[in-house]
């Protein structure tokens, strides 16, 4: 029952990818915020943001954050998300920082797991110390669900008090050590939601297209971006952002799923 207007996540750079890898990767300010802004002309209206240092590295430095921010705000309107996941071995006291700015939105995975060779570490301490700090910057949080087990520790999280009043749900789905994205996973994941709870997934890799289709049938959301799956088709990698949000668009428009304006995504999501 497609009954919310469908809202597009893009999450434009990420941590993990390389000019090596994928050569039109946005990496300075000026780069990431024009990215954001082409994705927010196609149809998406939260940005998930991971920002890069002078040297191209990922950072969670505050001075990068407000910069890069200042630099969205200036070219479109859009629901900022920033990332408290950093990149795999960020220091607990980096991810929390940018918090401290109160953007629209924050993520906070919800535990532990194996993130391809490395892990990505989300100890009871972790989320907790992340949490604190989305509540008390009054930031509505997206609990980042890559696996059965975190929506089970999300239940407990929520029973002891823990986490944000205000969040929304993601699925993060085909990280190699995480859950796939398989769509009985997706099935069994938003099955386990109270009724009426909004939800979102990102497909990584060659599983965002069938997730996309999937999410747009089961009335859920759906982000997709570099981050997640730089490829438009197999062996061909994608333009940019917008031209991966852009086939989300087309696709919505063939279901006859509207898209969310902005306004009705803020208003969906509680913000
Ligand atoms: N870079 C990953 C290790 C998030 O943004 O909150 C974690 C991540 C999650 O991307
Ligand atoms: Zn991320």
């Amino acid at each position: 029952m497609a009954d919310s207007p469908l809202i597009i996540s893009c999450p434009v750079v990420g941590a993990e990818l390389t000019r090596e890898i994928y050569p039109a990767l946005p990496i300075t300010p000026d780069e990431i915020a024009e990215a954001a802004a082409e994705a927010v002309r196609a149809g998406a209206t939260i940005i998930h943001l991971h920002v890069r240092d002078e040297d191209g590295k990922p950072t969670q430095r505050v001075d990068v954050f407000e910069t890069v921010t200042k630099k969205i705000r200036e070219r479109c309107d859009c629901i900022l998300q920033y990332s408290t996941g950093g990149a795999v071995g960020t220091p607990l006291e980096g991810r929390c920082a940018p918090v401290s700015l109160k953007p629209d939105m924050a993520t906070l995975s919800m535990g532990t797991m194996n993130f391809g060779p490395d892990i990505y570490e989300n100890t009871e301490k972790t989320i907790t110390t992340i949490a604190k700090s989305i509540i008390e910057n009054n930031v509505m949080a997206e609990l980042e669900i890559f696996d059965y087990g975190m929506i089970e520790a999300m239940e407990r999280f929520i029973k002891k008090g823990l986490l944000p009043k205000r969040f929304h749900v993601d699925f993060v789905l085909g990280v190699p050590g995480g859950m796939s994205g398989e769509i009985r996973n997706l099935v069994s994941l938003s099955d386990r939601l109270k009724p009426g709870q909004e939800w979102t997934v990102a497909g990584v890799g060659r599983y965002q297209l069938p997730l996309t289709a999937h999410a747009i049938a089961m009335g859920g959301h759906v982000r997709v971006g570099i981050e997640d799956n730089f490829y438009y088709r197999k062996g061909e990698p994608a333009k940019s952002n917008a031209q991966l949000v852009e086939r989300v668009v087309r696709i919505a428009g063939e279901m006859d799923r509207p898209v969310a304006t902005l306004e009705q995504a803020r208003t969906v999501l509680g913000i």
